[in-house]
């Protein structure tokens, strides 16, 4: 069977590429496909040479959502038995920074999958939605929550109950991604922001990675909790001690992760 993604795993100093490559179906999210990106996710999560991981589809489709001819026919206990949930909660569990280089259609599981990243850069041509309502069925990987923290209930409720698009304009302004450029720049400043996060200590990036996505799962105190015990843990770290001298020497850091 033939592969569904393209991996670079070094395709700028610590950065690696993942293209979602089913271009024919607009790289629609089938089984293989899943289980192709989280066999990926984790093998450059445990490389260390690398420290930022970018994904993408192709200029006209980041991903127009789960693969609808392989879902039609399924019934519940097929749904219940395939367990794709696995999949999608193992690639919520990547330490490393995933950025999302969006270029038209995010949509259904393709939007789901931009919104599990950390960071979504755009082209003006960028397209999101959650439109499963027109197909009967409604959001099942997080585009009822993921998305109703990104841009409040009004606009989630909206896209969720009419299945409407929204534009790469109005997801910037909705606080649902980081930056618009145009088309032919998407993918090179998605790999300019990585860049930028690969000079920083891998350790400190994972864990303050790690405790923004706190804030969605605890209240204030916890989170508050956990972001101090982090900030304690990366004193441990020959990082925090390069980084705080190279300030002083006055010179750049070079940070190993260790
Ligand atoms: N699945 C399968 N094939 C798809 C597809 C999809 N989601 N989207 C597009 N394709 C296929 C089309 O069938 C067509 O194939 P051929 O007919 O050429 O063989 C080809 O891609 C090109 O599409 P179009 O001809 O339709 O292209 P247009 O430019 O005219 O339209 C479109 C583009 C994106 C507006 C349209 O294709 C469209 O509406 N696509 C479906 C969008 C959608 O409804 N997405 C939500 C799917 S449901 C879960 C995790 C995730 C999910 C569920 C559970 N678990 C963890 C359990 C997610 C569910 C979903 O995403």
């Amino acid at each position: 069977m033939t592969g569904f993604i393209i991996v670079q795993p070094q395709v700028r100093p610590f950065v690696a590429h993942i293209q979602l490559n089913r271009p024919k179906e607009l790289n629609a999210l089938n089984l293989q496909l899943m289980q192709e990106l989280r066999d990926a996710l984790r093998e450059l999560d445990a490389d260390e040479q690398v420290r930022v991981i970018v994904i993408s589809g192709n200029e006209k489709a980041f991903a127009a959502g789960a693969d609808i001819r392989q879902m039609a026919g399924l019934t519940a206990m097929d749904m219940y038995n395939i367990d794709q949930f696995a999949t999608w909660d193992a690639i919520k569990k990547i330490k490393k920074p995933l950025i999302a280089a969006v270029s038209g259609f995010a949509l259904g599981g393709g939007c789901e999958l931009a919104m599990l990243c950390d960071m979504i850069v755009a082209a003006e041509t960028a397209k999101f939605g959650q439109p499963e309502i027109k197909i009967g069925v409604m959001p099942g990987a997080g585009g009822t929550q993921r998305l109703t923290r990104a841009v409040g209930k009004a606009l989630a409720m909206e896209m969720v109950l009419t299945g409407k698009f929204i534009s790469a304009e109005e997801a910037l302004k909705s606080g649902l991604i980081n930056r618009i450029v145009p088309v032919d720049l998407y993918l090179e400043e998605a790999f300019r922001l990585a860049a930028e996060v690969a000079k920083q200590s891998p350790l400190a990036v994972k864990m303050a990675k790690e405790s923004v996505l706190r804030a969605f799962d605890s209240t204030l105190d916890e989170g508050l909790h956990f972001e101090r015990k982090n900030f304690y843990l990366l004193f441990a770290s020959d990082d925090q001690k390069e980084g705080m001298n190279a300030f002083i020497e006055k010179r750049e850091p070079v940070f190993t992760g260790k």
